[in-house]
Protein backbone atom coordinates (compact mmCIF):
# COMPACT_ATOMS: atom_id res chain seq x y z
CA UNK A 1 0.00 0.00 0.00
CA UNK A 2 1.58 3.26 -0.66
CA UNK A 3 0.84 6.77 1.37
CA UNK A 4 -2.30 7.51 -0.63
CA UNK A 5 -4.22 4.32 0.33
CA UNK A 6 -3.65 4.52 4.13
CA UNK A 7 -5.27 8.32 3.86
CA UNK A 8 -7.93 6.96 1.80
CA UNK A 9 -8.68 4.18 4.66
CA UNK A 10 -8.30 7.15 7.43
CA UNK A 11 -10.67 9.39 5.41
CA UNK A 12 -13.14 6.38 5.04
CA UNK A 13 -13.11 5.13 8.40
CA UNK A 14 -11.98 7.86 10.44
CA UNK A 15 -14.07 10.65 12.26
CA UNK A 16 -13.03 13.39 10.57
CA UNK A 17 -11.69 15.15 14.22
CA UNK A 18 -8.15 15.93 12.74
CA UNK A 19 -6.44 17.72 9.54
CA UNK A 20 -3.32 15.90 9.57
CA UNK A 21 -0.31 17.27 7.18
CA UNK A 22 -0.16 14.14 4.39
CA UNK A 23 2.68 12.44 5.07
CA UNK A 24 2.14 9.11 6.81
CA UNK A 25 4.40 7.56 9.06
CA UNK A 26 5.50 3.75 8.82
CA UNK A 27 8.75 3.78 10.55
CA UNK A 28 10.51 5.82 13.18
CA UNK A 29 13.73 6.11 15.14
CA UNK A 30 15.22 8.69 16.99
CA UNK A 31 14.63 12.53 15.76
CA UNK A 32 14.02 10.58 12.62
CA UNK A 33 10.56 9.04 10.31
CA UNK A 34 10.07 7.28 7.06
CA UNK A 35 7.11 7.07 5.00
CA UNK A 36 5.92 3.77 3.07
CA UNK A 37 7.93 5.15 0.42
CA UNK A 38 10.85 5.18 1.95
CA UNK A 39 11.08 8.85 2.08
CA UNK A 40 13.13 10.29 4.93
CA UNK A 41 12.07 13.20 7.48
CA UNK A 42 13.08 14.90 10.15
CA UNK A 43 10.37 14.82 13.25
CA UNK A 44 10.00 18.52 14.90
CA UNK A 45 7.11 17.87 16.56
CA UNK A 46 7.51 14.88 18.48
CA UNK A 47 4.25 13.71 18.74
CA UNK A 48 3.48 17.01 20.58
CA UNK A 49 6.49 16.66 23.13
CA UNK A 50 5.28 12.93 24.21
CA UNK A 51 8.92 11.33 22.01
CA UNK A 52 11.26 13.47 23.94
CA UNK A 53 13.30 10.41 24.21
CA UNK A 54 13.30 9.90 20.52
CA UNK A 55 11.58 7.29 18.95
CA UNK A 56 11.72 4.06 19.77
CA UNK A 57 14.61 4.64 22.41
CA UNK A 58 16.65 1.31 22.74
CA UNK A 59 16.82 1.38 26.47
CA UNK A 60 12.69 2.35 26.63
CA UNK A 61 11.71 -0.65 23.78
CA UNK A 62 13.96 -2.56 26.01
CA UNK A 63 12.24 -2.42 29.27
CA UNK A 64 9.04 -2.86 27.18
CA UNK A 65 9.91 -6.27 25.67
CA UNK A 66 11.22 -7.65 28.83
CA UNK A 67 8.27 -6.85 31.08
CA UNK A 68 6.25 -8.19 28.38
CA UNK A 69 7.58 -11.21 29.08
CA UNK A 70 6.68 -11.27 33.16
CA UNK A 71 3.18 -9.32 33.71
CA UNK A 72 1.75 -6.39 31.96
CA UNK A 73 -2.03 -5.76 33.70
CA UNK A 74 -2.53 -6.21 36.96
CA UNK A 75 -5.54 -3.76 37.95
CA UNK A 76 -4.64 -1.93 41.39
CA UNK A 77 -7.29 -4.94 42.71
CA UNK A 78 -3.63 -6.65 43.42
CA UNK A 79 -0.03 -5.00 43.88
CA UNK A 80 2.25 -5.25 41.25
CA UNK A 81 6.28 -5.45 41.15
CA UNK A 82 6.69 -2.69 39.36
CA UNK A 83 4.49 0.11 40.03
CA UNK A 84 6.37 1.14 43.50
CA UNK A 85 9.29 1.30 42.07
CA UNK A 86 8.28 3.37 39.24
CA UNK A 87 6.42 6.02 41.37
CA UNK A 88 9.54 5.88 43.59
CA UNK A 89 11.87 7.14 40.60
CA UNK A 90 8.98 9.20 39.58
CA UNK A 91 8.82 11.14 43.03
CA UNK A 92 12.75 11.14 43.20
CA UNK A 93 13.02 12.85 39.98
CA UNK A 94 10.75 15.58 40.44
CA UNK A 95 10.58 15.80 44.12
CA UNK A 96 7.28 15.32 45.39
CA UNK A 97 6.45 12.87 48.14
CA UNK A 98 3.90 11.01 46.36
CA UNK A 99 2.62 10.61 42.59
CA UNK A 100 -0.88 8.77 41.05
CA UNK A 101 -0.39 7.03 38.16
CA UNK A 102 -3.19 7.07 35.37
CA UNK A 103 -2.84 6.98 31.48
CA UNK A 104 -3.40 9.57 29.31
CA UNK A 105 -2.76 13.59 29.91
CA UNK A 106 -6.45 14.29 30.24
CA UNK A 107 -7.00 11.96 33.09
CA UNK A 108 -3.48 13.56 35.07
CA UNK A 109 -5.67 16.74 34.78
CA UNK A 110 -8.63 15.41 35.98
CA UNK A 111 -6.85 14.06 38.93
CA UNK A 112 -5.74 17.38 39.39
CA UNK A 113 -8.40 19.24 39.55
CA UNK A 114 -10.60 16.58 41.52
CA UNK A 115 -7.62 16.37 44.50
CA UNK A 116 -7.98 20.30 44.47
CA UNK A 117 -11.67 19.98 44.88
CA UNK A 118 -11.25 17.57 47.72
CA UNK A 119 -8.30 19.16 49.60
CA UNK A 120 -10.57 22.61 49.07
CA UNK A 121 -13.63 20.82 51.12
CA UNK A 122 -11.20 18.38 53.74
CA UNK A 123 -7.98 20.87 54.28
CA UNK A 124 -9.34 24.46 53.44
CA UNK A 125 -12.87 23.96 54.39
CA UNK A 126 -14.86 25.09 51.69
CA UNK A 127 -18.57 24.16 51.06
CA UNK A 128 -19.02 20.83 49.15
CA UNK A 129 -19.82 22.32 45.49
CA UNK A 130 -18.87 26.26 46.21
CA UNK A 131 -15.18 24.96 45.51
CA UNK A 132 -13.72 27.29 42.68
CA UNK A 133 -10.42 26.45 40.10
CA UNK A 134 -9.22 29.31 38.38
CA UNK A 135 -7.80 29.18 35.02
CA UNK A 136 -6.17 31.23 31.94
CA UNK A 137 -7.51 32.15 28.51
CA UNK A 138 -6.07 29.90 25.29
CA UNK A 139 -5.85 27.67 28.14
CA UNK A 140 -5.09 23.19 26.63
CA UNK A 141 -5.35 20.43 29.51
CA UNK A 142 -7.46 18.03 27.14
CA UNK A 143 -10.39 17.09 25.43
CA UNK A 144 -13.06 15.16 28.77
CA UNK A 145 -15.99 17.69 29.49
CA UNK A 146 -14.54 18.99 32.89
CA UNK A 147 -11.08 20.11 30.96
CA UNK A 148 -12.88 21.95 28.21
CA UNK A 149 -15.51 23.44 30.28
CA UNK A 150 -12.13 25.19 31.49
CA UNK A 151 -11.59 26.04 27.98
CA UNK A 152 -11.86 29.60 25.91
CA UNK A 153 -11.31 27.32 22.22
CA UNK A 154 -14.50 27.32 20.67
CA UNK A 155 -13.36 24.49 18.13
CA UNK A 156 -12.92 22.75 21.40
CA UNK A 157 -16.27 23.75 23.23
CA UNK A 158 -19.30 24.27 20.61
CA UNK A 159 -22.04 22.28 21.46
CA UNK A 160 -20.48 19.74 24.13
CA UNK A 161 -22.57 21.35 26.77
CA UNK A 162 -23.92 21.46 29.60
CA UNK A 163 -20.42 22.51 30.62
CA UNK A 164 -18.52 21.76 34.21
CA UNK A 165 -19.17 24.13 36.48
CA UNK A 166 -17.21 25.68 39.12
CA UNK A 167 -14.42 27.30 36.89
CA UNK A 168 -13.49 31.29 36.54
CA UNK A 169 -10.93 32.02 33.47
CA UNK A 170 -9.05 35.50 33.86
CA UNK A 171 -6.55 36.68 31.18
CA UNK A 172 -2.87 34.56 30.74
CA UNK A 173 0.59 36.37 32.04
CA UNK A 174 -1.58 38.58 33.87
CA UNK A 175 -0.89 37.39 37.94
CA UNK A 176 -3.35 40.37 39.34
CA UNK A 177 -6.03 38.93 37.36
CA UNK A 178 -5.20 36.07 39.48
CA UNK A 179 -5.05 37.73 42.74
CA UNK A 180 -8.66 39.44 41.91
CA UNK A 181 -10.40 36.42 40.85
CA UNK A 182 -9.75 34.49 44.07
CA UNK A 183 -12.51 34.32 46.70
CA UNK A 184 -12.84 32.17 49.81
CA UNK A 185 -13.98 29.96 47.66
CA UNK A 186 -10.79 29.52 45.42
CA UNK A 187 -9.10 25.97 45.86
CA UNK A 188 -6.61 26.34 42.88
CA UNK A 189 -5.49 28.07 39.97
CA UNK A 190 -4.47 25.99 36.83
CA UNK A 191 -2.08 27.14 34.62
CA UNK A 192 0.38 25.84 32.04
CA UNK A 193 3.94 27.19 32.39
CA UNK A 194 4.25 27.78 28.87
CA UNK A 195 1.14 27.26 26.91
CA UNK A 196 1.29 25.11 24.20
CA UNK A 197 -1.66 24.64 21.67
CA UNK A 198 -1.96 28.81 22.53
CA UNK A 199 1.21 29.03 20.18
CA UNK A 200 4.05 28.15 22.31
CA UNK A 201 3.63 31.79 24.10
CA UNK A 202 5.81 32.11 26.83
CA UNK A 203 4.98 34.30 29.98
CA UNK A 204 6.71 37.36 31.19
CA UNK A 205 9.70 36.29 33.44
CA UNK A 206 8.24 36.58 37.12
CA UNK A 207 4.89 35.48 36.23
CA UNK A 208 4.94 31.92 37.34
CA UNK A 209 6.92 33.22 40.52
CA UNK A 210 4.39 35.53 41.07
CA UNK A 211 1.46 33.45 40.72
CA UNK A 212 3.10 30.61 43.33
CA UNK A 213 3.21 33.63 45.76
CA UNK A 214 -0.36 34.46 45.23
CA UNK A 215 -1.49 31.01 45.80
CA UNK A 216 0.33 30.48 48.65
CA UNK A 217 -0.74 34.02 50.45
CA UNK A 218 -4.42 33.02 49.83
CA UNK A 219 -4.17 29.38 50.50
CA UNK A 220 -4.86 28.10 47.04
CA UNK A 221 -3.54 25.22 45.61
CA UNK A 222 -0.76 26.14 42.55
CA UNK A 223 -1.82 23.29 39.86
CA UNK A 224 1.16 23.26 36.84
CA UNK A 225 0.11 21.15 33.55
CA UNK A 226 3.51 20.26 32.49
CA UNK A 227 2.12 17.68 30.38
CA UNK A 228 3.64 19.04 27.25
CA UNK A 229 6.35 21.44 28.83
CA UNK A 230 8.05 18.76 31.38
CA UNK A 231 10.66 16.17 31.46
CA UNK A 232 13.11 18.30 29.93
CA UNK A 233 11.59 19.70 26.97
CA UNK A 234 12.10 23.54 27.80
CA UNK A 235 16.12 22.77 29.42
CA UNK A 236 14.95 22.09 32.58
CA UNK A 237 12.97 18.97 34.33
CA UNK A 238 10.34 21.36 34.25
CA UNK A 239 9.21 24.82 33.20
CA UNK A 240 8.26 25.69 36.82
CA UNK A 241 12.20 25.68 37.67
CA UNK A 242 12.96 28.38 35.19
CA UNK A 243 11.63 30.54 38.09
CA UNK A 244 11.54 28.55 40.64
CA UNK A 245 7.82 28.62 41.05
CA UNK A 246 7.65 25.22 42.71
CA UNK A 247 3.30 23.90 42.11
CA UNK A 248 1.57 22.46 44.79
CA UNK A 249 0.52 19.72 42.16
CA UNK A 250 2.11 18.72 38.75
CA UNK A 251 0.52 17.14 35.94
CA UNK A 252 2.59 15.02 34.25
CA UNK A 253 1.75 12.77 30.86
CA UNK A 254 3.48 12.39 27.22
CA UNK A 255 6.98 12.32 27.41
CA UNK A 256 6.80 9.81 30.84
CA UNK A 257 5.77 7.03 28.50
CA UNK A 258 8.81 7.36 26.27
CA UNK A 259 6.67 7.65 23.26
CA UNK A 260 5.79 3.90 23.96
CA UNK A 261 2.55 4.41 25.61
CA UNK A 262 0.15 6.64 27.37
CA UNK A 263 1.39 7.27 30.88
CA UNK A 264 0.14 10.41 32.93
CA UNK A 265 0.38 10.75 36.85
CA UNK A 266 0.37 13.65 39.40
CA UNK A 267 2.30 14.72 41.91
CA UNK A 268 1.94 16.30 44.77
CA UNK A 269 3.00 16.16 48.98
CA UNK A 270 1.40 14.01 51.19
CA UNK A 271 -0.69 17.21 52.94
CA UNK A 272 -2.15 17.16 49.35
CA UNK A 273 -2.26 13.44 48.48
CA UNK A 274 -3.77 12.60 51.11
CA UNK A 275 -7.10 13.49 50.11
CA UNK A 276 -7.19 10.66 48.10
CA UNK A 277 -8.20 7.34 50.18
CA UNK A 278 -9.93 4.11 48.81
CA UNK A 279 -12.54 3.82 46.12
CA UNK A 280 -12.40 7.98 45.77
CA UNK A 281 -10.11 7.89 42.51
CA UNK A 282 -9.17 5.24 40.23
CA UNK A 283 -8.30 3.11 36.96
CA UNK A 284 -7.84 0.28 35.76
CA UNK A 285 -4.60 0.58 33.57
CA UNK A 286 -3.01 3.57 35.85
CA UNK A 287 -0.02 1.98 37.09
CA UNK A 288 0.15 -1.37 35.01
CA UNK A 289 3.46 -3.14 35.41
CA UNK A 290 3.91 -2.65 31.73
CA UNK A 291 3.40 1.24 31.78
CA UNK A 292 5.68 1.57 35.36
CA UNK A 293 8.82 -0.49 33.26
CA UNK A 294 8.77 1.55 30.67
CA UNK A 295 7.68 4.75 32.85
CA UNK A 296 11.09 3.75 34.36
CA UNK A 297 13.38 3.80 31.33
CA UNK A 298 11.99 6.73 30.35
CA UNK A 299 12.77 8.75 33.34
CA UNK A 300 16.33 7.10 33.08
CA UNK A 301 17.25 8.11 29.23
CA UNK A 302 16.38 11.63 30.54
CA UNK A 303 18.49 11.93 33.72
CA UNK A 304 21.65 9.48 31.85
CA UNK A 305 21.75 11.52 28.77
CA UNK A 306 21.05 14.58 30.38
CA UNK A 307 18.52 15.64 27.90
CA UNK A 308 17.64 19.00 30.05
CA UNK A 309 20.98 20.13 29.19
CA UNK A 310 20.56 19.37 25.72
CA UNK A 311 17.36 20.87 25.02
CA UNK A 312 18.92 24.05 26.61
CA UNK A 313 22.34 24.08 24.52
CA UNK A 314 20.42 23.34 21.03
CA UNK A 315 17.22 25.51 21.93
CA UNK A 316 19.49 28.72 22.03
CA UNK A 317 21.43 27.42 18.81
CA UNK A 318 18.18 26.73 17.20
CA UNK A 319 16.51 30.15 18.02
CA UNK A 320 19.77 31.71 17.05
CA UNK A 321 20.26 29.88 13.80
CA UNK A 322 16.60 30.85 12.93
CA UNK A 323 16.99 34.20 13.19
CA UNK A 324 19.62 34.89 11.20
CA UNK A 325 17.01 33.30 8.28
CA UNK A 326 15.58 36.31 6.02
CA UNK A 327 12.48 36.35 5.90
CA UNK A 328 9.66 39.52 5.83
CA UNK A 329 6.52 37.60 6.48
CA UNK A 330 8.24 36.13 10.56
CA UNK A 331 7.47 37.91 13.24
CA UNK A 332 8.86 36.25 16.32
CA UNK A 333 10.67 33.38 17.13
CA UNK A 334 10.27 32.30 20.05
CA UNK A 335 10.78 29.33 22.77
CA UNK A 336 12.54 27.79 25.47
CA UNK A 337 14.72 25.04 25.18
CA UNK A 338 13.47 23.06 22.42
CA UNK A 339 9.67 23.75 22.59
CA UNK A 340 9.82 26.90 19.57
CA UNK A 341 7.51 28.82 17.41
CA UNK A 342 7.76 30.96 14.82
CA UNK A 343 5.04 33.49 14.10
CA UNK A 344 4.10 34.68 10.91
CA UNK A 345 2.38 37.78 10.61
CA UNK A 346 -1.12 38.05 11.09
CA UNK A 347 -3.61 36.42 8.60
CA UNK A 348 -0.44 34.61 7.16
CA UNK A 349 -1.21 30.52 6.02
CA UNK A 350 1.42 28.52 7.65
CA UNK A 351 0.11 25.40 5.86
CA UNK A 352 1.49 25.29 2.87
CA UNK A 353 5.03 26.12 4.09
CA UNK A 354 4.12 23.10 6.47
CA UNK A 355 3.99 20.91 2.96
CA UNK A 356 7.05 22.39 1.48
CA UNK A 357 9.02 21.56 4.92
CA UNK A 358 7.85 18.11 4.56
CA UNK A 359 9.15 18.22 1.02
CA UNK A 360 12.27 19.49 1.85
CA UNK A 361 12.37 16.70 4.20
CA UNK A 362 11.05 18.14 7.73
CA UNK A 363 7.53 17.70 9.90
CA UNK A 364 6.27 20.45 11.66
CA UNK A 365 3.01 21.53 12.08
CA UNK A 366 1.33 24.64 11.90
CA UNK A 367 -1.55 25.82 14.83
CA UNK A 368 -3.89 29.23 14.27
CA UNK A 369 -3.29 29.06 11.25
CA UNK A 370 0.01 31.18 11.26
CA UNK A 371 2.29 29.57 13.60
CA UNK A 372 4.63 26.86 13.27
CA UNK A 373 5.49 24.77 16.25
CA UNK A 374 9.29 23.43 16.26
CA UNK A 375 9.71 20.58 19.03
CA UNK A 376 12.07 17.81 17.82
CA UNK A 377 12.54 14.67 20.35
CA UNK A 378 15.92 16.24 22.80
CA UNK A 379 18.62 13.07 21.62
CA UNK A 380 18.96 15.49 18.57
CA UNK A 381 22.21 16.26 18.16
CA UNK A 382 23.94 19.53 16.71
CA UNK A 383 24.26 17.77 13.16
CA UNK A 384 21.02 17.55 13.13
CA UNK A 385 19.52 20.81 14.46
CA UNK A 386 22.21 22.30 11.43
CA UNK A 387 20.40 20.04 8.70
CA UNK A 388 17.17 20.98 9.92
CA UNK A 389 18.08 24.92 10.01
CA UNK A 390 19.14 24.39 6.25
CA UNK A 391 15.83 22.90 5.68
CA UNK A 392 13.83 25.59 7.20
CA UNK A 393 16.47 28.32 5.69
CA UNK A 394 15.65 27.21 1.79
CA UNK A 395 12.01 26.62 2.73
CA UNK A 396 11.25 30.25 4.53
CA UNK A 397 13.65 31.93 1.49
CA UNK A 398 11.32 30.85 -0.89
CA UNK A 399 8.50 32.66 0.84
CA UNK A 400 6.92 35.64 -0.83
C1 LIG B 1 -4.74 16.51 20.55
C2 LIG B 1 -2.71 20.51 21.25
C3 LIG B 1 -0.46 20.11 21.97
C4 LIG B 1 -1.45 19.32 26.64
C5 LIG B 1 -1.44 19.88 27.93
C6 LIG B 1 -2.95 18.26 28.71
C7 LIG B 1 -3.01 17.64 27.48
C8 LIG B 1 -2.26 18.18 26.42
C9 LIG B 1 -0.59 21.08 28.21
C10 LIG B 1 -3.89 16.44 27.29
C11 LIG B 1 -2.34 17.58 25.11
C12 LIG B 1 -2.04 17.43 22.82
C13 LIG B 1 -3.38 16.82 22.58
C14 LIG B 1 -3.38 16.53 21.12
C15 LIG B 1 -2.55 17.59 20.49
C16 LIG B 1 -1.70 18.12 21.57
C17 LIG B 1 -1.61 19.59 21.62
F1 LIG B 1 -2.38 21.08 20.11
F2 LIG B 1 -3.87 19.98 21.11
F3 LIG B 1 -2.79 21.45 22.18
F4 LIG B 1 0.49 19.38 22.32
F5 LIG B 1 -0.25 21.38 21.92
N1 LIG B 1 -2.18 19.35 28.91
N2 LIG B 1 -1.90 18.11 24.05
O1 LIG B 1 -0.72 19.87 25.65
O2 LIG B 1 -3.14 15.29 27.11
O3 LIG B 1 -5.10 13.73 27.13
O4 LIG B 1 -3.99 14.27 24.97
O5 LIG B 1 -2.80 12.88 26.69
O6 LIG B 1 -5.71 16.71 21.28
O7 LIG B 1 -4.82 16.28 19.34
P1 LIG B 1 -3.81 13.96 26.43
Amino acid sequence: MKSQDYIALDERYGAHNYHPLPVVISWAEGCRVKDPEGRSYLDFLSAYSAVNQGHRHPKIVKAAKDQLDLSTLTSRAFHNDKMGLFLKKLCEFTGYENALPMNTGAEAVETALKAARRWGVEVKGVENGRQEIICVDDNFHGRTIAVISMSSDPDATVNYGPYVPGFRRVPYADAQAIEKAITPNTVAVIIEPIQGEAGVFVPPVGYLKAVREICTKNHVLFICDEIQTGFCRTGKRFAWEHEEARPDIMCLGKALGGGIMPISAIVADHEVMKVFTPGTHGSTFGGNPLASAIGMAALEVLVDEKLDENAERLGQLFRSELAKIACPRVTEIRGKGLLNAVVFEKGFEAWNVCISLRDAGLLAKQTHGNIIRFAPPLVITEAEIKEAIAIIKGVFEKIA
